[in-house]
């Protein structure tokens, strides 16, 4: 299908079919992708660009999976590296920037499967981190750590999610999902769950009420064609629920792990990539420019193909750093309102259910 055929099915509201999605990637003019993206964007959000106070915490970087992809993982507690932080020791690390004065709306927590841990070790985490700051959000835990902890702990995905809910968890991060597509998974990530089980998991949280996000890592061994598949997977499934707040797209980072003879994905692609996503996912709220992956130069671009959030302050980032992200570990919020400003958009303080920290500059109050 042509461009305009597309163009005026966006018009229309027809939603876009997995061969519109697939026609978009392969189109040879990106800016003309993009525009189309970036006024599906305007029409969502105008000028607004969302960001938010948040710190990255992992428990632990033990993992059984030897996801090929993963620079993070070490296989064995007595790896070179491998980690497992005490609860005070994850704890502090809130308590430090609270301490600086920040006012830290959200943690985001992820790990390794670590398969000698107690689950009170989870919960307690969560406990802890909300005594010491009850007003805080925790977005934590992949679908894959939730799969884990399922078959580890002999519990139902429903029984897991309702206990860490009961102990303070918020929502769900994005990340595992890679491609849903089992011939992907097999090649890059063959020990985790299943593409079908990545969505069976968003799906229970989203029937306890509980919102997520969701990503796509893309540069591996995928092709254009099953991109746009994971896409319209993204889409059924939040037909069905509505619990996804942000899609997330991840560009492969090749240092130091098992597929590091692929080379990282260009700013053409993620800037494609991020426009693709928000004119295919027209039912998914927010489409986010992570800076971390993408670098701060194309996250900010990406603010006219399609992105509307920024991501946060971050701190102590390892997942892309050991796989050779070159981006600062915190951005401070004054420079992420400069760089968002920089682009030609406004800054928009969020929560992590993109509640805002204060009325908008120039709008009225909503
Ligand atoms: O699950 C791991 C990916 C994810 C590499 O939900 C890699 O708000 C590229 O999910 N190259 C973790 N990608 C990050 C993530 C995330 C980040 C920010 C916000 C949110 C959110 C979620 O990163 C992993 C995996 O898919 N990943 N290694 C790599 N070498």
């Amino acid at each position: 299908m042509s461009l305009a055929a597309i163009a005026s099915k966006i018009r229309e509201g027809t939603p876009l079919s997995q061969a519109d999605g697939l026609a978009l990637f392969q189109h040879p003019n990106l800016v003309e992708v993009g525009t189309l993206a970036n006024q599906v964007r305007e029409q969502l959000h105008g000028d607004r660009t969302y960001w938010n106070r948040n710190l990255h915490i992992n428990p632990t970087n033990v993992c059984v999976s030897a996801c090929k992809l993963c620079s993070f993982s070490r296989r064995s507690a007595h790896d070179a590296g491998a980690f497992v932080l005490g609860i005070d020791e994850a704890v502090g690390k809130l308590r430090a920037r609270l301490a600086a004065g920040d006012r830290v709306t959200e943690v985001h927590i992820v790990g390794g499967l670590h398969d000698g841990l107690p689950f009170a070790y989870f919960t307690g985490l969560l406990l802890a981190l909300k005594a010491v700051a009850p007003g805080i959000a925790i977005k934590a835990f992949s679908a894959v750590e939730i799969f884990f902890f399922h078959r580890l702990y002999g519990m139902s995905i429903e029984e897991v999610l309702r206990r860490l809910q009961s102990a303070g968890l918020d929502s769900l991060p994005g990340g595992g999902a890679e491609i849903l597509s089992p011939r992907v998974r097999q090649a890059i990530c063959p020990n985790k769950c299943a593409a079908d089980e990545w969505l069976e998991v968003h799906r229970t949280a989203h029937r306890l009420g509980m919102k997520s996000n969701c990503t796509m890592l893309f540069g591996t061994v995928e092709t254009l064609a099953e991109r746009a598949e994971h896409l319209r997977r993204l889409r059924d499934l939040q037909a069905e629920t509505g619990g996804f707040l942000a899609f997330i797209p991840l560009p492969f980072h090749p240092e130091n792990n098992a597929l590091g003879d692929k080379p990282a994905p260009t700013a053409a692609e993620s800037l494609r990539t991020l426009a693709v996503a928000r004119l295919l996912l027209d039912n998914v709220p927010h489409i986010k420019a992570y800076w971390v992956s993408l670098g701060l130069a194309t996250a900010q671009t990406g603010l006219w193909f399609g992105a509307d959030d920024f991501d946060g302050t971050v701190s102590e980032e390892k997942i892309y750093h050991q796989a050779g992200a070159q981006t600062p570990q915190a951005l401070a919020p004054g420079e992420i309102a400069r760089i968002i400003r920089a682009a030609g958009r406004v800054p928009v303080e969020r929560d992590t259910f993109y509640g805002l920290a204060s009325p908008v500059a120039g709008e009225a109050a909503v």
